[in-house]
């Protein structure tokens, strides 16, 4: 009986065994059964995502026509922070951020402008926008080239350097995926659609000579808001052409948001190539129940946008905190609080 119970024992415990061994083979053998599918398709760029990108019944859509959302980051004014806009600074904003699309605002007629500076100034902006949109291709991110005119109101003002820029810009870049071109920021001093769209037709005709998909964005009257003017009358005979439309939460509120809405409705292709969640100054208090108002009406209609500005200078606007010197690799405790507020919204999209 003794002996009897004892062999049971030694039974038992060999089964046991058994089963052990083929319970850790189980487990290594698992990993390398399982496809690394998932993984993978989690860290696609988001040019392997989208593809070129097209207009398609109103709206932004991606290589396979479906419908597309892209937000990101506005640089400061290239001439006055081109620190920002290197390639670790842009890994960090994709990575961490959640960042798809960087615009490079090129002011036109400020301080060291394109067409208020010399050629040797000229020649530098240049360089910087063809590093970074090398760097940005390498990491399958967009790029939007703004003609940032601002205080030269009227884009005719320097309507021949914008076409010399274009076709420069539209040559090099015909076949990338990842550009888009923002021919004129901010039109206004009164400036009426009629005349941005005879300063459109032929700045579009240069690029399409040169770039026949690339987006193209045309700003519209009063600072970028009058997109209902452009939804009456838009720009015929042309494809992945969209309209522009600049918000500030803290100064325009219910009564943009509407017109937006109504262009949207009808049809209009908008890009929120600018807008700031403070006031219109891009200093003031950041107004968080405004911007998450229009977070929301953006996210409805998935229209797409780029936040004012990727730099430490002191106003609300600014991402990150003047104290902080760092040009990439930011942590939480570097960023304001419209940056703050920024890296918060971008986790919700996905
Ligand atoms: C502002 C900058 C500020 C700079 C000024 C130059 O934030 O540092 O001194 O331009 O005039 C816009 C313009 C954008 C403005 C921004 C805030 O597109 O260039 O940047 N803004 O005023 N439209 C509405 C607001």
């Amino acid at each position: 009986m003794k002996y009897r119970m004892r062999s049971m024992h030694l039974h038992n415990h060999g089964w046991r065994g058994v089963l052990c061994v083929l319970l850790v083979l189980v487990l290594l053998v698992t990993p390398l059964c399982v496809t690394p599918e998932p993984a993978r398709a989690a860290a696609k760029t988001p040019v392997e995502q989208y593809g070129q990108l097209s207009v398609k019944n109103g709206r932004l859509t991606d290589q396979g026509g479906k419908a597309v959302q892209l937000k990101g980051v506005s640089s400061h004014g290239l001439s006055w922070y081109p620190q920002y806009m290197n390639e670790k600074a842009l890994r960090t904003m994709r990575d961490q951020w959640g960042v798809q699309i960087v615009r490079l605002a090129m002011y036109t007629a400020e301080y060291n402008g394109y067409c208020t500076s010399d050629e040797a100034n000229r020649k530098k902006l240049r360089k910087q926008i063809y590093d970074t949109v090398d760097a940005a291709g390498r990491l399958g991110m967009y790029v939007i080239i703004d003609w940032h005119i601002l205080s030269d109101g009227n884009p005719k003002t320097y309507q021949s350097q914008a076409k010399k820029f274009f076709k420069t810009m539209a040559k090099r870049y015909a076949d990338a995926d990842h550009v888009l071109y923002e021919i004129c920021n901010e039109p206004n001093g009164g400036t009426t659609w009629t005349q941005i769209k005879s300063y459109a037709k032929p700045v579009i005709r240069t690029i399409r000579k040169y770039d026949k998909d690339g987006i193209i964005i045309v700003g519209t009257p009063t600072w970028s808001q009058d997109i209902d003017q452009a939804a009456a009358a838009p720009i015929k005979g042309c494809g992945n052409l969209m309209y522009a439309l600049h918000f500030y939460a803290d100064t325009h509120r219910d009564w943009l948001r509407d017109r937006l809405e109504q262009a949207v409705k009808a049809g209009l292709p908008v890009f929120v190539t600018e807008y700031g969640i403070c006031d219109a100054s891009g200093a003031g208090a950041v107004n968080r129940t405004e911007a998450d108002k229009w977070m929301k009406l953006l996210d409805k209609y998935k229209v797409s946008s780029c936040v004012w500005n990727l730099s430490n200078k002191a106003e609300t606007s600014a991402l990150i905190k003047q104290s902080c010197t760092k040009t990439s690799g930011w942590k939480a405790s570097d960023l304001s609080d419209a940056g703050t507020w920024f890296v918060k919204m971008m986790k919700k999209h996905k």
